[in-house]
């Protein structure tokens, strides 16, 4: 579990204009983020990677692409998680044979599943794989929430050994620690990095810092050895920039950021049904590039 701990990059993928995978662009990325970014891992499958889109072969083709452009230099964890639980085992077995340090499982969605439900859920899959698991809650994009004393039932799985909380609940977060000192808790909200660390999550995992690597870095650092108005201050300005690029559309901003950062000359499409960026978000998205991050 140590291991796992970290600064990690919530991969964004870049699709071609048919919407297969831009596989050169996708291993450009990895390299950015393992060789510039220096984060300490990547978190394959995510929202980032607009992951729900996609059907199982090429949520394969991408964990094997991350793997063999990886080895062994950072940390690897597959996102499998899906309401299709056949599939998340699936992918869960297949991630783990391809060697992945971890996989993580998005709350159940769509049906209203009741908790007894969702438990079950991360039973079968965690009785199937032969690996650790995080459990990913993302209530704004599931409307699945969590309480307290659920995760408490559902960190006595075997083999479940934390969480990926994308919230805002601090009072939540807090508890969560305080009652659960062994188990992680990654943060997923960069926004609020500052507030998770101070909380004493054991790491992160972020859309922007695939681009906003060396601020979060210090952010996450600085936070942890109690510099807490040094850490302040790259947040204040991390904020500006995460709030440009929410304001102009987070995929698009970041796509193209990502583009210009590792020399692509192809463009970083979206997939289906998300839409591709007019003129004026590229227009847009290029002085966000040249205010904070070139
Ligand atoms: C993932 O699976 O891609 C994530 O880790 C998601 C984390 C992101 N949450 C959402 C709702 O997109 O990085 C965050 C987020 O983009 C960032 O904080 C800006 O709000």
């Amino acid at each position: 579990r140590e291991d796992l701990k970290g600064l990690y990059s919530a991969l964004l993928v870049p699709y071609n204009e048919d919407g297969s995978v831009n596989e050169e662009g996708l291993r450009k990325i990895i390299r950015h983020v393992i060789d510039k970014m220096e984060l300490d891992g990547l978190y394959v499958g995510g929202s980032t990677g607009e992951n729900f889109l996609l059907d199982k072969e090429t949520k394969k083709q991408i964990f094997d692409i991350a793997k063999d452009e990886t080895g062994d230099a950072v940390k690897l964890i597959a996102q499998v998680g899906s309401p299709n639980v056949y599939e998340a085992i699936e992918l869960g077995q297949y991630a783990t044979e391809l060697g992945y340090d971890a996989i993580s499982a998005v709350t159940p969605f769509y049906y209203k599943f009741s908790f007894k439900e969702v438990k079950q859920y991360y039973k079968d899959i965690t009785d199937a794989v032969d690996n650790d698991l995080i459990v990913y809650s993302i209530p704004v994009l599931t409307g699945v929430e969590i309480g307290l004393d659920d995760f408490g039932e559902l960190f006595e799985l075997d083999r479940v050994v934390g969480v990926k909380f994308t919230a805002a609940d601090f009072f939540l977060l807090e508890r969560l620690r305080k009652k659960f000192p062994e188990h992680l808790i990654f943060s997923g909200f960069d926004e609020m990095l500052l507030p998770a660390v101070v909380n004493k999550v054991d790491g992160a995992i972020g859309s922007t810092y695939n681009a906003n690597g060396p601020r979060s870095k210090q952010i996450f650092e600085l936070a942890k050895e109690g510099k807490i108005e040094e850490a302040l201050e790259i947040q204040n300005v991390t904020n500006d920039f995460i709030s440009a690029v929410l304001e102009n559309g987070l995929y698009p901003t970041l796509k193209y950021i990502l583009q210009q950062e590792t020399g692509s000359e192809e463009r970083f499409y979206a997939r289906k049904p998300m839409a591709q960026s007019t003129d004026a978000q590229l227009e847009r998205a290029q002085e966000i590039y040249e205010k904070y991050i070139k």
